[in-house]
């Protein structure tokens, strides 16, 4: 009898303690913070699932943003957004379905974050120079903003990106962009926070 309650006892406490390591999970770090910023970013037709649709609706709309479906510049933006997929895809999607839930991408993020240069940042190269109109290494603010526009980032939080990391100068080069997007998904100083606040507020 009193083994029985002993062990429900234990059972209680130990659910418990799995309610509040969870909590402390979601409620969790800079880099979970941002991550959760990521996600409900990527779930672009909001269905509380990342999958392919989402890649192929926020990737169009960037493109005709641009007007650039067609373009060599296009198709590589277009086959970097497949490419990040693909790579989220074989980390987090566990059984295959094509669905990522918020716990699998936050999970996911946090290993393809120690491969940035491989796996993430071609994506941002290739946003960068899209941005880039004239290819002259430097993206003014309206085409910054027209990118973050397009994967669902408000224009005003956007504005405010750009002049974090230009530090208002007006000209955001290739560099600044990647150490910022490196930073994202890697960095926890707080000295770091234009690079945090990189899709907007948190
Ligand atoms: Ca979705
Ligand atoms: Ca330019």
């Amino acid at each position: 009898m009193t083994g029985g309650f002993a062990q429900s006892d234990a059972g209680i406490l130990s659910l418990v303690s799995d309610e509040l390591s969870a909590l402390e999970e979601h409620m969790g770090t800079l880099l979970d913070q941002k991550y959760e910023k990521l996600f409900s970013l990527l779930d672009a037709n909001a269905d509380g699932v990342i999958s392919q649709d989402d890649f192929e609706l926020m990737g169009g709309r960037v493109l005709a943003a641009f007007g650039e479906e067609q373009t060599a510049k296009g198709k590589k933006y277009a086959e970097e957004m497949m490419n990040y997929w693909r790579a989220l895809q074989e980390t987090a999607d566990a059984d295959g379905d094509g669905r990522i839930d918020k716990s699998e991408f936050q999970q996911a993020l946090h290993q393809l974050s120690a491969n940035f240069d491989t796996l993430i940042g071609p994506l941002y190269s290739a946003g960068f120079h899209l941005a880039d109109r004239d290819d002259d290494g430097l993206v003014g603010k309206d085409d910054f903003i027209t990118v973050l526009v397009g994967i669902g980032v408000p224009p005003g939080e956007a504005e405010a990106a750009f002049d974090r990391l230009t530090d208002q100068d007006g000209h955001l080069a290739k560099d600044r962009l990647m150490t910022a997007a490196a930073q994202y998904y890697g960095d926890e100083d707080p000295a770091n926070s234009a690079s945090h606040l990189l899709f907007g507020a948190l």
